[in-house]
């Protein structure tokens, strides 16, 4: 019997991945920095979980001849605060929508007493700008955790996360099932004993899904879903 769903963010509860690249972009450019990730650069960088950790991959593994400034991690932390203010005003302005049945599985799932939750390496903030426009003001009411961003030690593909999530709710791994996008998703929440589903999306969609229960598209089709997972719902 599941208990519990918890839910990746990026590429899964919507298609984010090139909205955070463009307000990198932006950020660099505000900050006159002569960096910018196009959409090739930006699936190699995807190899790294957390903006920031991202930012120092592309430093340290891509930049050459790049003297870096002497307080460089404060230069990281305030160049990616400008990255996700850039990031969570474009999402408000509402045009990165939930994908296909995201809406309907939290819902059902919700009003069928399972428990939800996030798991995501994402930053807090754009975690409650993309939730405020898909599920409305009062959207934190239907998750009972939500692990996020620097709260853990190591990011996804460690399992820091996923083992933060299941202590918050007193439940087993084997309670519980896991909707992420990724191989570095993917490989957090199987170290964390968790069956996973994958959806996935233009930046994930060659990468490899061994282990997972069952890999879609998208959730477009709820009721195969609800079979595949054997979830009871409506
Ligand atoms: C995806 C990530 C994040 C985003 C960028 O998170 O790895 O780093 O790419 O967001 P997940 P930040 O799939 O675990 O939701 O810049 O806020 O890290
Ligand atoms: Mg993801």
């Amino acid at each position: 019997m599941i208990k519990a769903i918890i839910f990746d963010v990026d590429g899964t509860l919507a298609d984010t991945e090139d909205g955070h690249r463009q307000s990198f972009n932006k950020a660099f450019l505000d900050s006159g920095l002569d960096w910018n990730w196009d959409v090739p650069l930006y699936d190699k960088l995807l190899k790294v979980t957390g903006g920031k950790e991202r930012i120092k991959y592309f430093v340290n593994d891509f930049l050459e001849n790049y003297d870096k400034p002497v307080d460089f991690d404060d230069f990281v932390k305030n160049l990616h605060a400008l990255k996700t203010r850039h990031y969570t005003e474009m999402i408000g302005e509402g045009n990165v929508p939930l994908r296909p049945g995201i809406k309907k599985l939290i819902e059902d799932a919700h009003a069928a007493g399972i428990t939800l939750a996030i798991a995501t390496t994402t930053t807090p903030e754009n975690v409650s700008a993309l939730l405020e426009v898909g599920l409305g003001p009062n959207w934190a009411d239907y998750f009972s955790a939500n692990g996020s961003g620097d709260i853990v030690p190591k990011k996804k593909p460690a399992p820091d996360i996923y083992f933060w999530v299941l202590e918050r709710l007193g439940l087993q791994p084997s309670d519980c099932i896991a909707l992420e996008d990724s191989e570095n998703g993917l490989k957090a929440s199987l170290a964390a004993g968790i069956r996973t589903y994958i959806t996935t999306n233009y930046y994930t969609s060659r990468q490899n899904f061994d282990g997972a229960e069952a890999v879609f598209e998208d959730l477009s089709d709820i009721e195969k879903f609800y079979r595949t997972a054997k979830l009871a719902l409506p």
